[in-house]
């Protein structure tokens, strides 16, 4: 197996601007310590909309959305040529939304294959223009991914217009879940809404808090989130930098208390990818304006190369 990376400047999924920055910061974070890092993968550039900023959002419950929709058309197709080609791809992103362009070109290229995901995130990224309480589409990845409107929940009125583009958003890659919630596992999340509670308990979704990985370590973890999805025949690991706790850094649109330390998301990444169906790694929402020093992207960088070189090690 072979590493590319995939560098998508995402950012019109977020609530706070800036996130499109994230990637450059890690490089800059690279300089001087391991330069080599981002010419050793020969990086696929997935082209943004980020123009789209400069007007008013057009959909109230799924923000800039028709931007948010090429953007993941885009990162499907380049992430489905790179596993049809047997090659791992490493998503770089800005706003998490881009987590779900990612699952439909894995999809895409297996069709037939049972993928599951361990999404290591402060938050559930389970809502949907229904429920969402924002409107930031960063927030839906996973409902996308698998499907999942959770009108059950509904409390937002969802112009038609909203409707139909997020039946567009659901069929990219194809039609239909590309993954069953069954195959989430969460570790981190602490901050989620009553719509998300609800699908989570409906589907007896896993969540590994940050109490429960300190008090059970890291290769316990590991081996019980690998064990959830023993029936899955490939794994996707989504890294969103704000599963960190807040005193690792406030480089992140949306930081909450309490979460992982570096050293604990580190070792948490660098087992998960040992594991030989994890065929795809993604870190996102590293947002270079919100901080000092660069400290989110600098400990971003070592999370990302230290996962890297496990990976390597490991293939
Ligand atoms: C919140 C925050 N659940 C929302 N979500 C974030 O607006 O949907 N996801 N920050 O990463
Ligand atoms: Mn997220
Ligand atoms: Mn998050
Ligand atoms: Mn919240």
């Amino acid at each position: 197996r072979k590493i590319r990376l995939v560098e998508v400047r995402s950012e019109l999924a977020a609530g706070t601007r800036g996130a499109s920055l994230g990637i450059d910061a890690m490089k800059v974070a690279s300089l001087g310590k391991r330069s080599d890092f981002f010419l050793r993968f020969q990086p696929i550039k997935v082209k943004n909309e980020n123009e789209l900023l400069f007007q008013e959002p057009k959909f109230k419950n799924a923000k800039y959305g028709e931007g948010v929709y090429t953007v993941l058309k885009r990162v499907c197709d380049a992430v489905s040529d790179l596993r049809s080609e047997g090659l791992f791809p490493i998503v770089l992103a800005g706003d998490h939304s881009t987590a779900a362009g990612t699952i439909a070109g894995i999809k895409k290229a297996d069709p037939d294959k049972r993928l599951g995901a361990i999404w290591i995130d402060a938050h559930a990224d389970f809502h949907s223009p229904y429920t969402t309480p924002s409107g930031n589409m960063h927030g839906m990845p996973l409902a996308m991914a698998t499907a999942i409107d959770n009108v059950e929940c509904e409390q937002n009125d969802v112009e038609e217009e909203t409707e139909a583009l997020w039946e567009r958003i659901k069929s990219i890659g194809m039609r239909g879940p590309k993954m069953r919630p069954e195959d989430v596992v969460f570790i981190g999340v602490r901050d989620t809404e009553s719509p998300e509670d609800y699908l989570m308990e409906k589907y007896g979704i896993k969540n590994f808090t940050t109490a429960e990985v300190t008090e059970k370590g890291i290769q316990q973890v590991s081996k019980e989130a690998l064990e959830i999805l023993k029936d899955c025949d490939q794994i996707y690991i989504s890294f969103d930098v704000d599963s960190l706790d807040t005193s690792v850094s406030v480089g992140t649109g949306t930081p909450v208390p309490e979460g992982l330390s570096k050293e604990q998301a580190l070792e948490l990444n660098i087992e998960l990818i040992k594991d030989k169906r994890v065929c795809c790694w993604e870190i996102v929402e590293v947002n270079p304006t919100l901080d000092t020093e660069n400290r989110m992207a600098n400990n971003a960088f070592e999370i990302l190369e230290a996962t890297t070189e496990s990976l390597i090690q490991n293939f």
